[in-house]
C-alpha cells in the first residue's frame, strides 16, 4: 500500500455535480486499488472460517482507518466541501444476525491487523437481516435490500473463480464476491452467490429464511451444504493441483474452523471428495478430516442445536446422507471397540431418532473443540458433550471471545482514543493492554474521562433525536440492553423492573431518584411470537410514561428502531450501563458486554457467560452483580413454583398484573401469552428463564446503581476501571490464541 499515492487520489477526486453515490464508489474504489495493488505472497498454512453469518456493518469508515487515511480524507473533502459524514447513510453491510456473525467480522479484523492468514467464506445474501420498523409498538419486517441504494464498492465478483455445486435434482453455480480485509496482510472473506435457475438463486437470497416449513428446512440444508461444498471444493482443487492428491499433506497447509454447526455438511463434502473423486478409502479420508476441522460451539440452545432429518437431506443430497450415515456406523464401531458404555454412544451419536446431529458430527471429526467463555466451556464439558470429553479430554477447550478495539473503541469513541494518546502516547493502539497503566485515581484524569462520557452521551442523544424523533432526558443515566431479543436474554426482566421502579416513582417511594433512560435495541426473529410481544410491551411500557407528567422527567424508555452494528458503534460508546442480564448459563459468552465496557459502562449483570471473567478483570466492586448463579438455578430444577412465588411477593405479582389488568388495553390482549409464559406450562415449563426468580435481586442493582451513580467521581472512577481493563476482551487476544492453540499459524 502507497498511502502518499492513495492521498494523491483522493486529493484528485472531483467533487462537483457529483451524488453522494457516485463519490462513495469512487473514493472507496480508490482505496480498494490500493487494498488490491500489494502483491501477496502465499503463506505456508491458512486458516479458513466457515461462518453462515458475517455482521460487517459499514465498511468505509473502517477500511480508510484500517488504510489510515480516514482523518486526511475528511480534510481533503471537507476542504472540497463535501462532508464524508454523508457516508453515515451508508447500509451496513448486515449479512448476519448478532453475535455470531459480529464475533466473526471481528476475527477476520484481529486476524489481518495481527498478519494471519485467515479467510473467511460464506454467503452472500441479497437481503441481510430484516429492517425493523415499529407500528403501533409493534415490529414490522422490511426486507434489507442493501445493494440496491449504495452499491458494493468494497467487494469484487470472481466470475473466473466460480465453481459448481450438485444437489439431486438441479446444479448451482457458487460465484464468489470477495472482499479484502485490509491490515497487517490482506485477507480475504469471499462470500458465493447462487447462480442459475430461479429456484438455485434463492439459495443466498434470504438469511435465516424461515424453517417451519418442510420447503423451508430443505432451502436451509441448501445454503448450508451450498457455501461449504463451494469452499471446500475450491481449496481441495487447488490442492490437488498444486500438490497432486496425496491427501496426507493437506491439514499441513489448512486448518477449518467451524463457526457453530452451519457449515458441518463441509465435513461430508471433504469425506466425499476423497473418497469418491480421489479415491481415497474412507478411514483415511476420516483420519485426514480429523486433522483439518475445528468446532466453535456458540449456543446451548437446544432449539438452536442443528439436527437434520436423514429423509430430507437424503432427497437433495443422496450422497452427502449416505456419507453421514458410513460416518455414524465408522463411529459407533469404533466407540464399541473402545468398550464405551451403551448410553455414552447413544448420546454422541451422529444419527439419532432419524436425525442428523450436525454437533455430534462436529465433535467426532474435530481435533478440536472450543467453547466461548470459560463457564460456557465448563458446561459444554459437564453437560452438552459430557461423553465425548469423557473419552477425549484434550479436545477441549476455551477461548473467550474478544472484540476489535478497532470498530469497538478507535472508530466509535474517537475521543477516548485520544485521551489514551494523550496519557501513553500512540503504542497502545497496538498493545491494547498498555492502556491498563491509566491511573484511575488521578483527578485531572477523571475529570477528563467523564467529560469524554458526557460527550458521547449527548452525541447518542442527539443520534437518538434524528432517528426516532425522541429527545432523551438530559443529566440523566443511560441504560442500554442491547442485543438480539430472546426470553433467555431476559429483556422483559427488565420490563418488570422498569415498572417497579415506575410504581415506586409514584409512590413516592422514591425521593432521591436521579433520572434514568433505559435505552433497548433488539430485532426479534420474523417467526418468534413471544419475542415479538416483549417488544410491544417494552413500547407501551415506554408510551406509559413518557404520557405521566408525575414520572416522565424521572424515568423514560426508548427502543430504538433497527438496531444494527452502526446503531451499536453509538450507543456503547454513550451508555453509563450495560445490561447483561441473561438467566445464568444460557448466555454462552455475550460480546455486547465486551463492547460497553470497552467504552466505560459499568456492568448490571448475572454470573453468566463472559460477564464473570469481566468482573473478575475489572473488579466485583466496580460493578453490580445480582442474581442466581449456575449451580443455584440447577438446584431450582422442579423446586421452583413461579406462580407461588408471585404470589408470596406483592411487588413482583402487581408489575405482573399489567399484562392482564388492562394497563396496557389497547395491545389486545396480545401480552397474555406473556403471562402464560410465566405462569403456566407452554413450549417450556412455567418462567423457564427465571424472570421473576431474579427480578427483584435487579430492581435492587439498578436502584444501587441510581444511589452511587450521585457521587459522580466514585462512579466516574467505576467506568474508567472498567474501560481500562478491557484489554483482555480485544480479539487480538482471542486470535493470537486461535493461531497459536488451534490453528498452528
Ligand atoms: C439463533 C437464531 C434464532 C433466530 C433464527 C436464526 C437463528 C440462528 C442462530 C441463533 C443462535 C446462534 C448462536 C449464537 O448466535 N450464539 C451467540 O454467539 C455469540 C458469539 O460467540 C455469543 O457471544 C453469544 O452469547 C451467543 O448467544
Amino acid at each position: 500500500m502507497n498511502r502518499e499515492r492513495l492521498l494523491n487520489a483522493l486529493e484528485n477526486i472531483d467533487v462537483r455535480g457529483k451524488t453522494e453515490r457516485e463519490l462513495y464508489t469512487e473514493i472507496s474504489s480508490a482505496c480498494m486499488e490500493e487494498i488490491l495493488s500489494g502483491k501477496r505472497k502465499a503463506p505456508v498454512k491458512c486458516a479458513y472460517y466457515f461462518s453462515v453469518e458475517y455482521l460487517m456493518g459499514r465498511m468505509f469508515y473502517n477500511n480508510l482507518l484500517a488504510l489510515g487515511v480516514l482523518d486526511e480524507a475528511r480534510e481533503i473533502f471537507s476542504a472540497k466541501g463535501f462532508d464524508l459524514n454523508a457516508f453515515e447513510n451508508v447500509e451496513d453491510a448486515a449479512l448476519g444476525n448478532g453475535g455470531l456473525g459480529r464475533l466473526a467480522a471481528c476475527y477476520l479484523d484481529s486476524a489481518a491487523n495481527l498478519g494471519y492468514p485467515l479467510y473467511g467464506f460464506g454467503i452472500r445474501y441479497q437481503y441481510g437481516l430484516f429492517r425493523q420498523k415499529f407500528v403501533g409498538g409493534e415490529q414490522v419486517e422490511e426486507a434489507d435490500d442493501w445493494l440496491k441504494t449504495w452499491g458494493d464498492p468494497w467487494s469484487v465478483r470472481r466470475e473466473e473463480e466460480k465453481i459448481e455445486v450438485r444437489f439431486a435434482d438441479m446444479t448451482v453455480t457458487a460465484v464468489p464476491y470477495d472482499m479484502p480485509i485490509y491490515g497487517k496482510s490482506v485477507n480475504i472473506l469471499r462470500l458465493f452467490q447462487a447462480e442459475g435457475s430461479a429456484e438455485a438463486e434463492k439459495i443466498s437470497e434470504y438469511l435465516y429464511p424461515a424453517d417451519d416449513t418442510e420447503e423451508g428446512k430443505l432451502l436451509r440444508i441448501r445454503q448450508e451444504y451450498f457455501f461449504s461444498a463451494a469452499a471446500v471444493g475450491q481449496l481441495v482443487r487447488k490442492y490437488v493441483k498444486r500438490y497432486g492428491n496425496d491427501f496426507g499433506h493437506f491439514s499441513e497447509f489448512h486448518v477449518f474452523q467451524l463457526n457453530d454447526t452451519h457449515a458441518v455438511f463441509a465435513v461430508a463434502e471433504f469425506l466425499r471428495l476423497l473418497t469418491k473423486e480421489y479415491r481415497l478409502s474412507f478411514p483415511r479420508a476420516v483420519e485426514i478430516a480429523k486433522r483439518t476441522f475445528n468446532y466453535t460451539n456458540h449456543t446451548i440452545l437446544p432449539e438452536a442445536l442443528e439436527c437434520w432429518n436423514v429423509k430430507l437431506v437424503e432427497k437433495i443430497l443422496p450422497e452427502i446422507a449416505q456419507i453421514l450415515t458410513r460416518l455414524h456406523i465408522f463411529a459407533e464401531r469404533e466407540w464399541n471397540t473402545c468398550g464405551y458404555p451403551k448410553e455414552e454412544i447413544a448420546e454422541m451419536s451422529i444419527v439419532r431418532g432419524g436425525k442428523f446431529s450436525m454437533a455430534n458430527v462436529a465433535v467426532y471429526m474435530s481435533e478440536h473443540i472450543n467453547g466461548v467463555a470459560e463457564i460456557h466451556t465448563k458446561i459444554l464439558k459437564e453437560r452438552l458433550f459430557s461423553a465425548a470429553y469423557r473419552h477425549a479430554r484434550g479436545k477441549f477447550s476455551n477461548i473467550t471471545n474478544g472484540v476489535t478495539q478497532r470498530r469497538w473503541l478507535l472508530l466509535c469513541n474517537e475521543e477516548l482514543a485520544r485521551f489514551y494518546d494523550e496519557r501513553l502516547g500512540r503504542s497502545w493502539r497496538d498493545d491494547l493492554s498498555l492502556i491498563w497503566n491509566i491511573d484511575c485515581g488521578n483527578p485531572e484524569t477523571l475529570a477528563a474521562f467523564a467529560k469524554i462520557k458526557a460527550e458521547k452521551k449527548r452525541q447518542l442523544a442527539s443520534y437518538i433525536e434524528k432517528r426516532e424523533g425522541v429527545k432523551l432526558l438530559e443529566n440523566a443515566i443511560y441504560i442500554a440492553q442491547v442485543k438480539r431479543l430472546h426470553e433467555y436474554k431476559r429483556q422483559l426482566m427488565t420490563a418488570f423492573a422498569i415498572l417497579r421502579i415506575y410504581f415506586d416513582l409514584k409512590n413516592g417511594k422514591l425521593p432521591d431518584f436521579t433520572p434514568t433512560v433505559f435505552l433497548f435495541g433488539a430485532k426479534a426473529a420474523g417467526s418468534y411470537k413471544r419475542a415479538k410481544e416483549i417488544i410491544l410491551f417494552l413500547n407501551k411500557i415506554a408510551e406509559l410514561i413518557a404520557n405521566d407528567e408525575d414520572v416522565n422527567a424521572r424515568l423514560q424508555v426508548v427502543f430504538v428502531q433497527n438496531y444494527d452494528v452502526s446503531y451499536a458503534e453509538k450507543i456503547v460508546a454513550g451508555s453509563d450501563v450495560s445490561l447483561q442480564v441473561s438467566t445464568a448459563g444460557f448466555e454462552a459468552s455475550g460480546t455486547g458486554n465486551m463492547k460497553l465496557m470497552m467504552n466505560g459502562a459499568v456492568t448490571v449483570g448475572t454470573m453468566d457467560g463472559a460477564n464473570i471473567e469481566i468482573v473478575e478483570k475489572a473488579g466485583r466492586e466496580n460493578n453490580y452483580i445480582f442474581g442466581a448463579s449456575v449451580e443455584e438455578i440447577n438446584s431450582l430444577d422442579g423446586v421452583y413454583d413461579p406462580v407461588a412465588f408471585a404470589a408470596a411477593h406483592p411487588r413482583i405479582k402487581r408489575v405482573t398484573d399489567t399484562l392482564t389488568d388492562g394497563t396496557f388495553e389497547d395491545a389486545d390482549g396480545k401480552l397474555s401469552d406473556l403471562a402464560a409464559s410465566l405462569f403456566e406450562e407452554t413450549y417450556n415449563r412455567a418462567d423457564h428463564y427465571y424472570v421473576l426468580y431474579d427480578l427483584l435481586p435487579l430492581v435492587d442493582a439498578l436502584l444501587k446503581v441510581n444511589r452511587e451513580y450521585k457521587d459522580r467521581t466514585l462512579f466516574t472512577r467505576k467506568q474508567l476501571e472498567n474501560a481500562t481493563r478491557s484489554a483482555f476482551f480485544s480479539s487480538d487476544r482471542a486470535i493470537r490464541t486461535y493461531a497459536e492453540k488451534i490453528w498452528g499459524i
